[in-house]
Parts: C-alpha cells; sequence; structure tokens
C-alpha cells in the first residue's frame, strides 16, 4: 500500500513522514538547504503482518506541481496535509482536486502545527477542512491533530499512526488480482555493479524476478534481474507498492526515463487521441473549458501538451465529452486518469478518464455517437463495458487484454462475466453473431431470387453488401459457421443457400437440347461460330448460353470460344490416365495418335489437362505425367468433382478452382468474364 502526502507549501508534510517513519524525504542537496521539497521523497513504515507500507511525499510548492502530480497519478490513499497557523492555502485546495479527480480508497486529513495554535482555532480549522472536502464529495477517512516537531505521544502521532497501520491491514486483505503487470517509471539511473535500476508505483499486476517485461522507451524486452518492494529487496512485488527494478538489456542509447512504461503485456499503440470524459470544477472556480484549448496533460509520470476537442456541452454533473489531441501520443488504458491543467500552469482544470482508444474520423459529434459515449462513461465495471461494446462490434482480444491490463485467466473471468463468445481472436456477442448470420442469409437469399441462374456469391462479395460490422477474418468465420451448420454450402469459392437449385431457362434449355446430339457426333472440340452457324444465333446469345452449360458442367471450353462435351472430355481423360499407367509418361505425338485430331487440337486439350492440375508436362520434354489421377475420373466422377449433383431437371455444378475455370473467389460480372479462360463471351 503507497499513501501520498499532499497540502500547502511548509504546512508540515515531510516533517509528519519523517516524525511517522523516522526518515527523512527531502534527499536533495538542494531540498535538504532550502529546507523545502523539490522532487518526491519515499518512506516505508513496518505493518505487522511483516510487509511494508511505502509514503510518497510530494513538494507543495506550485512551482513543483509536476513532480506532484507525478507522484499522486496512481494514488489510492492520501493525507491531506493542513497547518492549523496558516488554514486552507491555494495549493491545499489545488491538491485536494488533484485528488478528487482521481478513484482514492481513502482520504486522511491532518492537522500539523497543533502546538502553535490554541484549541478554538483547531476546531474552526477542523471545520474549514470538512467543509472543503465537503465542495469535493470526499469523505474524510479520518481527522487527526498532529504536532510533529514535538514529543511524539503526546503530539497526535501516535493516533495516526494507529490509524495508518489500520488502512493498511485492510488493504491487504483486498489484493487479489486478475490483471498483468503494468508500472510508470518516476525514477531511472544507474547503480554501480548492478547497472540500470528503475524504479516507480505497481498499477496493477505483479512481478517476479527473472521476468521479461516490455518497455514503453526501449525496442527490446527487459529482463528483471532484482526487486526492491516497499524499500525492501524481495522476489516479487504486487500491486500497489513502490517497486525498484533492476533492468537488464538496456539499450544505453536511450535508457528507460520517468514517463516510460513497463508492462507484462505487449505495448499497444501510444494513443494520440483518446476520447475521454472531463471531470471540471467550473462550479468551484475553476476557468471554463473552451472547445480547442490547449493544455497541459498528465497521465502517470509522463506529460504532454494537447488540445481539447469538445464533443457535447456540459452535463448537469460538469462532465465533458472530449477528444484530446495529444502533441506527443501516451500509453493508455481503459479509465486512466489524464489530469488536465491550465496552459499557462495556473491551475488545474479537470481530468479525463480514458473512455475509448480509437476514434473515427469523421461522424464524431452524431447524436447515436454522442449517445454512446455517455452511456460507456456511466459504466464503471469492466464486464458491462466490454459486453455493451461488443453488442455492436467484435473486439479483439489481445485489444481487451490490454486495455484492461488482463492475464489470460483475467481475460477468461471478463468474457465469461460480459457474455461474449471467442471466435478466433475476437471476441462477440451472441447477439451480434446472430444478427450477422441473418443478414448474410438475407443478402444471400435476396441473391438467389434475382439470380437464379447463378450459382451464388462469393465471400469478399457477401461481405460487402453486407456492410459487416465485423473484420473480414471474422466474417469468414461466421460463414464457415454457417457453412458447418448446413444452412449455407461452399461449391469452389462460390456460398449458396443450402436449398438452392441452378436451373437452365425454357429457352436455354431448349438450345441445349438441339445442340447436345450434335456436340456428340463432333470428334474434336468446336468453336463457337461453328456453333452459332448450327444453331442460328449470334455469339453473343449463344456465349450466356454456353456460359450457363459451363456452369451446369454439360461443356467444357479447351480454350476460349472453343467447346466440347464434359464426356468426351472424360474419355480423353481416360485414355491419358491408361496410357500412361501402362507407359510411364505420354508423348504429344502419342496422345495426337489417340485421339485421332490435329496436332493444334491436340496441344491445345493436353495444355487444358496441364492447366487443370490433371497432367503435369515435365520440364524440358514433350511428355507427361499424371498429376492428380482422381481428376476427370469419369464423366458421372468428374461432375463430382466439380461440385455437380444431380437433381431432377438438371446439374448442380460450381467452378472447379483446379481448373481455373473461375478464378479468384467472387463470381465475376458478366463484363469481366473475359478474363475467365473459358467463359463465353
Ligand atoms: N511548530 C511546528 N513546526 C512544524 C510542524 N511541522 C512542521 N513544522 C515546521 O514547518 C516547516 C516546514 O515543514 P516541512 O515538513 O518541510 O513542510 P512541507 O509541507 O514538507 O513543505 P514542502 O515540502 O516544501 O511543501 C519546518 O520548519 C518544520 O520544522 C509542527 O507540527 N509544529
Ligand atoms: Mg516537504
Amino acid at each position: 500500500m503507497i499513501i501520498v502526502t499532499a497540502g500547502h507549501v511548509d504546512h508540515g508534510k515531510s516533517t509528519l513522514i519523517r516524525a511517522l517513519t523516522g526518515m527523512n524525504t527531502d534527499r536533495l542537496p538542494e531540498e535538504k538547504r532550502r529546507g523545502m521539497t523539490i522532487d518526491l521523497g519515499y518512506a516505508f513504515m513496518p505493518l505487522k503482518d511483516g510487509s511494508r507500507l511505502a509514503f510518497i511525499d510530494v513538494p507543495g510548492h506550485e512551482k513543483f506541481i509536476n513532480n506532484m502530480l507525478v507522484g499522486v497519478s496512481h494514488a489510492r490513499h492520501a493525507i491531506l496535509v493542513l497547518a492549523c497557523d496558516d488554514g486552507v492555502m491555494p495549493q491545499t485546495r489545488e491538491h485536494l482536486q488533484i485528488l478528487a479527480l482521481l478513484p482514492l480508497h481513502s482520504l486522511t486529513l491532518v492537522l500539523t502545527k497543533r502546538d502553535l495554535v490554541d484549541s478554538q482555532r483547531a476546531k474552526q480549522l477542523t471545520a474549514e477542512g470538512l467543509a472543503l472536502l465537503a465542495e469535493y464529495h470526499i469523505e474524510a477517512s479520518g481527522i487527526f491533530e498532529v504536532s510533529a516537531t514535538v514529543d511524539a505521544v503526546s503530539s497526535g502521532v501516535a493516533t495516526l499512526k494507529a490509524h495508518i497501520l489500520a488502512l493498511g491491514e485492510q488493504e491487504s486483505v483486498r489484493a487479489t488480482d486478475a490483471s498483468s503487470f503494468r508500472m510508470t517509471l518516476d525514477r531511472a539511473f544507474s547503480v554501480k555493479g548492478a547497472g540500470c535500476v528503475v524504479t516507480g508505483t505497481v498499477i496493477s499486476g505483479n512481478v517476479c524476478v527473472g521476468e521479461h517485461l516490455y518497455s514503453s522507451g526501449q525496442k527490446a524486452k527487459l529482463r528483471v534481474r532484482g526487486i526492491h518492494c516497499q524499500g525492501q529487496e524481495a522476489q516479487a512485488a504486487v500491486t500497489g507498492t513502490r517497486v525498484a527494478l533492476n533492468l537488464t538489456g538496456v539499450d544505453n542509447h536511450r535508457p528507460p526515463e520517468r514517463g516510460d512504461w513497463l508492462s507484462s503485456l505487449p505495448q499497444a499503440e501510444h494513443c494520440a487521441r483518446p476520447v475521454v470524459q472531463i471531470r471540471a470544477f467550473e462550479h468551484l472556480g475553476s476557468e471554463p473549458l473552451v472547445h480547442w484549448q490547449n493544455v497541459h496533460c498528465h497521465h502517470g509520470a509522463d506529460h504532454t501538451l494537447g488540445r481539447i476537442s469538445l464533443l457535447n456541452e456540459a452535463d448537469e454533473d460538469g462532465c465533458y465529452l472530449a477528444e484530446l489531441v495529444l502533441d506527443k501520443p501516451l500509453l493508455l488504458c481503459q479509465d486512466d486518469p489524464i489530469v488536465l491543467r491550465h496552459i499557462g500552469g495556473k491551475q488545474t482544470l479537470g481530468a479525463g478518464r480514458v473512455l475509448a482508444l480509437k476514434v473515427p474520423n469523421r461522424k464524431k459529434r452524431t447524436p447515436e455517437r454522442v449517445a454512446k459515449l455517455h452511456r460507456l462513461a456511466c459504466l464503471d465495471n469492466p464486464a458491462d463495458v466490454v459486453g455493451f461494446l461488443g453488442q455492436t462490434q467484435a473486439l479483439e482480444l489481445a485489444e481487451i487484454a490490454w486495455r484492461w491490463q488482463l492475464t489470460d485467466e483475467g481475460l477468461a473471468m471478463l468474457l465469461a462475466q460480459a457474455e461474449l463468445v471467442r471466435l478466433g481472436s475476437f471476441a462477440v456477442a451472441t447477439s451480434l453473431l446472430q444478427r450477422e448470420q441473418q443478414q448474410f442469409i438475407r443478402l444471400l437469399s435476396e441473391f438467389h431470387q434475382q439470380h437464379p441462374d447463378q450459382l451464388g456469391l462469393g465471400r469478399n462479395r457477401l461481405q460487402r453488401m453486407s456492410h459487416s460490422a465485423l473484420p473480414p477474418e471474422l466474417a469468414n468465420k461466421v460463414l464457415d459457421i454457417l457453412c458447418q451448420e448446413g444452412r449455407m454450402v461452399l461449391r469452389g469459392a462460390l456460398l449458396q443457400l443450402a436449398e438452392h437449385r441452378v436451373v437452365l431457362d425454357r429457352e436455354a434449355l431448349q438450345c441445349w437440347q438441339a445442340l447436345a446430339p450434335w456436340l456428340a457426333e463432333q470428334t474434336a472440340p468446336v468453336w463457337i461460330t461453328e456453333m452459332g452457324e448450327y444453331l442460328q444465333l449470334e455469339p453473343a446469345k449463344l456465349r450466356l448460353l454456353c456460359f450457363q452449360l459451363v456452369q451446369q458442367g454439360f461443356i467444357t471450353a479447351v480454350v476460349k470460344d472453343r467447346y466440347l462435351l464434359s464426356e468426351q472430355l472424360c474419355h480423353f481423360a481416360g485414355l491419358i490416365r491408361c496410357h500412361i499407367a501402362q507407359q510411364g509418361q505420354l508423348e504429344t505425338a502419342e496422345f495426337k495418335q489417340m485421339v485421332g485430331l490435329g496436332r493444334k487440337v491436340s496441344i491445345q486439350l493436353l495444355e487444358f489437362f496441364d492447366r487443370s492440375g490433371f497432367t503435369r508436362r515435365k520440364y524440358r520434354s514433350n511428355s507427361r505425367e499424371i498429376r492428380d489421377a482422381e481428376l476427370f475420373f469419369s464423366h458421372e466422377n468428374w461432375r463430382k468433382n466439380i461440385g455437380v449433383e444431380p437433381t431432377q431437371d438438371c446439374w448442380q455444378p460450381y467452378p472447379d478452382l483446379k481448373s481455373g475455370r473461375l478464378t479468384g473467389d467472387d463470381v465475376l460480372p458478366i463484363e469481366d468474364l473475359g478474363i475467365i479462360e473459358n467463359a463465353p463471351r
């Protein structure tokens, strides 16, 4: 447990810590000379169970407010110090404002320098202190009057110490964690014989000696060689403790520095435009926020300048929704506080709580988006937030883990609580999945109605048509599930509803009935012009018919515009298979002789078989061998191979990728058919 001090300069913060712990937190020579705190100071107090409690002593002077912000950035317990002789001063108020913006577990009010005033003044000051806390809706966990420079027993220090020890014991009961290790660095230095040492506050999770951690400042992972936790050598450190880590693997060109982060999870990208909910103190006299106002942004021990892009007007609680446009991106997680100060350093304006790390480029202020952000801001529990987000979008598991800093078990627990299911590397709500499935089915069914002569749609086209909220790889998974459930069927690269059947229209059927016997009499593949002469049809019309017949698997194009019956093709394939089984290979001349056709057409046929994956031409040779004997086995089988299923009146084909008849994963629009090897035009 860590307790931070707060209060106006010279109100006795450091003296109080010395009285409590016996340790002097003002370690710098300059601090000793001037008798004031400049940078953060640390002290420790042993607890009954042998563990230790840490104090962070902050400077009270307004010039060093940046250091104070680093010290309190992840504070959960604080002591607000108020000197009896001075009373409430500007930094008393400002420090309290900053503490009020943080998710504190306890705040103890301590009136110091009690020996300098009478009891009436002390009483009056107690009332003032309480009124001040009430302004910020903070309830003190205890109020103590202390004189830290005189004998500790009679000065109230002992009572305060007892209170702090009790707080420490309560906190140690609370320490259960499913979160991963994350720490902000407030100091980094080199120790002779040990190397790089960094110190900071463990914000979540725990770390052990020997572990490797990601560092935001370094490209490589760093190994933890040694740990000091709460000022003592240790093997591990847990949430809410002050630690010093001895790291190895540090790149000395860019050594760790204040503001860096260490984490056990691979770090997400730094965020330059977080969406935040800003709690401002306008009602307590702070300047009102203005759109596009320049501000100092303090996050952990890191700092940058930025602008506030307001998304709405302040609500009744004085809260705004805003996007922070940061000069330097910060390494943010969900709900992280970002303290906003006036650009002139005059006052604290408020603090933002991180709601989202990814922002859309457009439509930022639509009523729907603002309502969604409002809803998000009202949710405190991570499971509620994840559940809410999962209703409308797929969430990447790695992103959830980073935003809420979760270990694998923590992530599993969160998903279970939020009722999300894992799908690949994503988490989605079942309701969203169902909606997407229904949308795919609806679109495909509409497509079938509009294009009864077509097999179906490719995945990409279906996804584009559905304007799916899911990323492509996840949408593919949803389609796979639909196929596994038998609601859709994948024919080659095309998806169709299970019940969909392609039929030839009446005119096409008549043409085919006339064409089939004529084609059966032909020994060689015929050109489309010959077919046109026979059927007395224009080539354009005939091409459409041929396209349908090819889809149906009745005919096959050997080269563009030259067709033969698929049955005959299988007969040729049978001859090749037989010959190669006996001879081991097939020469072009042998094939020519076997089928009794001309040289040119024989080569066209052999090259077709090569392209479709049935045969392979040997390197620098005119002979061929079998590559996939399963293809073109028999007419019936081949139809099965190309996905043909018998129906009552015709055959259901799907394009065969191996033969290259429909390349790509889409049915191309009719204008683009030219690029398909044997698609008729
Ligand atoms: N009489 C009396 N003097 C006190 C008491 N506590 C602190 N002082 C004196 O007040 C002066 C300032 O005390 P510090 O502890 O340095 O004050 P601080 O709040 O740490 O000041 P900064 O760190 O600069 O913000 C010192 O001279 C102390 O001796 C007290 O209880 N009684
Ligand atoms: Mg001090």
